[in-house]
């Protein structure tokens, strides 16, 4: 019977392996956190990730899934201080097309009762396209104009701030991978997990800076939906969401470690 279950779990994690992925550990503050490993944990180990389900993508902006690819809570959680890193590891990733985005949320209390509901995700970080006239989207790992293929291969980590400044709390930080290697077939890719922000911070971003999940795309968005085999657009890329939030400090702080 075990054995039965070890075998079913280690084939679905290769029919998995082929494609698509989940961030499954963090750094956070120099510290290591165990996520989730899927495929659908039958228990529900200790971690401070919301538990997700497979490695599937969401395919709707619209899917109540797109918050934390259908997690709902986790039984710990890690701690920052504002300027602190938080680096996601995906255990595969494929896709080479697309933009990274990291957002948080700030719990109104315990983290027991935290769903992430209503307008109050905001960016702390983005990594899009880099056109120079010359890549064009579909250019894969080398050369590639999008941050996004840098994590396929390697050490598959994203790396981000605590934004400086940020007041104290309890936060949910969402990485979203949105891949766009299929012409107008979006796949997004979110998961979150649970942070405890120290400090005396007073910074908190304003209405233009936050969004809801689902909520901040619509499907037929521009930059959601892309014909990204056609050379003949414009091969320029505006990451969606609202702008990153910055905290005190003067410029978006990231740091890629991939
Ligand atoms: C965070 O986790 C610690 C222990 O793991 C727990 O004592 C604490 O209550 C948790 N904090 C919140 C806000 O849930
Ligand atoms: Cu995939």
């Amino acid at each position: 019977m075990l054995l039965t279950s070890v075998l079913g779990s280690a084939a679905l994690l290769a029919s998995g392996a082929a494609a698509h992925g989940a961030v499954t550990s963090y750094i956070i503050a120099g510290k290591n956190y165990p996520g989730y490993q899927g495929f659908s944990p039958a228990n529900s180990p200790n971690v401070i990730q919301w538990q997700w389900h497979d490695y599937n993508p969401v395919l709707s902006c619209s899917d109540s899934k797109l918050r934390c690819n259908g997690g709902t809570s986790a039984t710990l959680n890690a701690t920052a201080a504002p300027g602190d890193t938080i680096t996601a590891i995906w255990a595969q990733w494929t896709h080479s097309q697309g933009p990274i985005l990291v957002w948080m949320y700030k719990c109104p209390g315990s983290f027991s009762s935290c769903d992430g509901s209503g307008a109050g995700w905001f960016k702390i970080d983005e990594a899009g396209f880099h056109g120079d006239g010359v890549k064009v989207f579909l250019d894969t790992e080398n050369p590639s104009g999008w941050d996004i293929a840098k994590l396929v291969g390697g050490n598959k980590q994203w790396s981000s701030k605590v934004p400086e400044g940020l007041a104290p709390g309890n936060y949910l930080v969402r990485h979203e991978l949105i891949a766009l290697h299929q012409a107008n077939n979006p796949q997004f890719y979110p998961e979150c997990a649970q942070v405890v922000i120290t400090g005396s911070g007073t910074a908190q971003p304003d209405a233009s800076y936050k969004a809801a999940i689902p909520g901040y795309c619509n499907q037929n968005d521009p930059n959601i939906k892309v014909p990204i085999n056609d050379h003949s657009i414009p091969q320029t890329y505006k990451i969606p969401g609202p702008p990153v939030f910055k905290g005190t400090a003067s410029k978006k702080a990231r740091d890629f470690t991939a």
